[in-house]
């Protein structure tokens, strides 16, 4: 192997998407394998967690674990505070948008419509909007990024968590659950415009 390979699925989301904007936003050149599902189940016992995405360094071992692999090529490349206060704020961050993400997946998985429709409505009128109040306490007054003029790895990761909730994904909860949320949507936003992320999906 001469180049990093992430591995994911064929998908522009979630936890593979951030560390492939990351690896884009840092200028690296690297292989972007993108797993078909009927694929996943042949590759799983051979990754480092069971899950993707991972991550391959020439001469490392496969790294897993979304928010290892953003704190990793965060750090090589100035995408992750220097400072150990302000870094493990940021990590804290990645841990609360994960939380949101496991609060969400049980809901994914229900097939009796009825059931999901409640679980949906419970997560749109409490769990969602504490999550988004609890995440605007952390962001910079100023912004537009979590800690100001420069973007991280974590902005990459929030900019994912409101993009799967706007995108009105997600049948039962309004796309318009994190709308009342300006610091939150002032990161969207510029995560967003950013020019390497807006080259990467004029590419893609
Ligand atoms: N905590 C892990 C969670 C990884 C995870 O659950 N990945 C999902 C895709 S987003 C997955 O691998 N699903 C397939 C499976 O579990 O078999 C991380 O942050 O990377």
């Amino acid at each position: 192997m001469t180049k990093p390979k992430l591995t994911y699925f064929d998908a522009p989301a979630s936890r593979g998407e951030e560390c492939r904007l990351a690896l884009h936003v840092a200028g690296i050149d690297f292989e972007d394998v993108r797993l078909k599902r009927p694929d996943w189940m042949g590759v799983k016992p051979n990754s480092p967690f069971g899950s993707v995405p991972f991550l391959e360094m020439p001469g490392q071992p496969p790294l897993g674990q979304s928010n290892a692999i953003l704190v990793l090529i965060g750090r090589l490349n100035d995408l992750h505070p220097k400072d150990l206060f302000e870094a493990a704020r940021h990590e804290a961050l990645m841990c609360h948008a994960e939380d949101l993400r496991y609060a969400i997946t049980p809901s994914m998985r229900m097939s009796d419509d009825e059931e999901k429709q409640k679980a949906r409505a419970a997560l749109a009128n409490g769990y969602l909007p504490t999550w988004a109040a609890n995440t605007e306490k952390h962001l910079s007054s100023d912004g537009p990024f979590i800690s100001g003029t420069k973007m991280h790895v974590a902005d990459i990761k929030l900019y994912l968590s409101v993009q799967w909730l706007a995108s009105g994904a997600l049948d039962h909860i309004p796309a318009t659950v994190f709308d009342s949320y300006p610091k939150l949507n002032r990161v969207y936003d510029a995560v967003k415009n950013d020019a390497r992320i807006r080259a990467w999906y004029a590419k893609s």
